[in-house]
């Protein structure tokens, strides 16, 4: 099953995506995300000058020679463009296989281990009483796990935030700036889940992002400070590149860590598994080298008690989410998905077979991932420049995003 053509498609149905095609000798194609937000055409040139031209005339079915191929014959290893870009290719060819054996890609890789895949939403506000209204709006959609991030007074810009409309931070064609001031924050942050709590009960999962903001022993004092209102997590804690440092958070708090999303290899996050340092891991199909290198690392955190928790924002294409759903249904260590979902225009590019019902979503049944990729509209939606914010502190330092 030689591969025919490999193309990369930059759009922007309301923000942008890198989706990358790939066509078969026998008709078959398979989409991949290769989405790195904010550097969108690193990923897009990586693939189209030094990928596909790889890919013309290989063996489609070959999923692992080719992860392989590309990783150690790049001689150059891992970081987000190169995963990105790796990524894109391994999900597209999972879509053939499905597609050639007339199955989803859940069945391809053992078949369902559970019925449904329980996802967190994200209720925000700029005040404590409109994030209370988003947080009732997220459990009238029927969602069983929330994550909670409101405004905090005198940082009122800041990650998170929505004010009613649908969040977007590449919001910009330049980098916008926020503010920043970590006591703030932390004397902040345990008013919100008090006030959550006392209003919803703990019949609800709630879920909190610091969003790499903090220092160990900053983010040790916010997750006992938490501890009474038995948060499912806090995520990103501290910049994760330090693993070690997660050493010292996990002495001072039992509240659950998670952190993951800016990882790209299973080496990223060695440490924090083997030394049972968090309790999710939240790497992404798109990010991490694509569903082959992903289940590679819930296989490590299996054996260490970790379970997975997928990044799942808007600035992973549908295919991305379509392609964690249906890893997320087979593993036996799952144990939340986020779904920060898709609005306006992107239905038009990208249309999707996945459910949701009761909290828990469904990759569907259709063969391979069940996403198809609409050109022609993607078409009408050509890239525009669009940048991450960047945090300041009060005296004008630059700071973690
Ligand atoms: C999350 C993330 C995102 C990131 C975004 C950056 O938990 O969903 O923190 O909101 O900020 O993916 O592009
Ligand atoms: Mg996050």
């Amino acid at each position: 099953m030689r591969i025919t053509d490999a193309r990369v498609i930059v759009s922007s149905p309301g923000r942008n995506y890198v989706t990358l095609v790939i066509e078969t000798e026998d008709g078959l194609t398979g989409v991949g995300d290769a989405t790195l937000n904010g550097r969108e055409l690193s990923v897009a040139s990586y693939l189209s000058d030094h990928v596909c031209p790889l890919l013309i005339g290989r063996d489609a079915r070959r999923i692992e020679d080719t992860w392989h191929y590309l990783y150690k014959g790049a001689y150059w290893r891992r970081g987000p463009v190169t995963m990105a870009a790796i990524a894109a290719v391994d999900v597209a060819l999972w879509d053939i296989k499905g597609k050639a054996a007339g199955m989803p890609v859940h069945q391809l890789l053992g078949g369902p281990a559970r019925d449904g895949v329980l996802v967190y939403g994200h209720a925000s506000g700029t005040t404590l009483d409109e994030l209370s209204a988003d947080f009732q709006r997220h459990l009238d959609l029927g969602y069983r796990a929330v994550r909670v991030q409101a405004a905090v007074p005198g940082l009122e810009a800041n990650y998170g935030i929505s004010g009613g409309a649908v969040y977007e931070p590449a919001d910009a064609a330049l980098p916008q700036e926020n503010l920043w001031e970590t006591p703030l924050y932390l004397d902040f942050v345990p008013t919100v889940m008090a006030r959550i709590r006392e209003e919803f009960g703990y019949g609800v999962h709630v879920l909190h992002d610091v969003h790499h903001r903090l220092t160990p022993v900053e983010a040790g004092r916010l997750g006992a400070a938490l501890e009474p209102y038995r948060p499912f997590w806090i995520e990103d804690p501290t910049p994760a590149e330090d693993q070690a440092a997660f050493r010292l958070i996990r002495q001072h708090t039992t509240t659950p860590l998670a952190v993951g999303e800016v990882f790209n290899s299973i080496w990223d996050c060695q440490q924090l598994i083997t030394e049972r340092l968090i309790d999710y891991i939240r790497t992404s199909v798109s990010h991490t080298g694509g569903i082959t290198h992903l289940r590679r690392v819930f296989s490590l955190a299996e054996l260490y008690g970790v379970k997975s928790g997928s990044h799942g924002a808007g600035d992973l294409s549908p295919i991305a989410m379509a392609a964690a759903l249906h890893v997320d249904l087979t593993i036996p260590n799952f144990g939340i998905q986020e779904n920060m979902g898709h609005t306006g225009p992107v239905g038009e590019v990208f249309r999707t077979g996945y459910t949701f019902a009761d909290g828990y979503m469904h990759p569907g049944d259709a063969p391979g991932l069940g996403v198809e990729f609409d050109e022609e509209a993607a078409a009408r939606f050509p890239y525009e420049p669009r940048y991450l914010p960047v945090n300041r502190r009060l005296d004008g330092t630059v700071h973690d995003w």
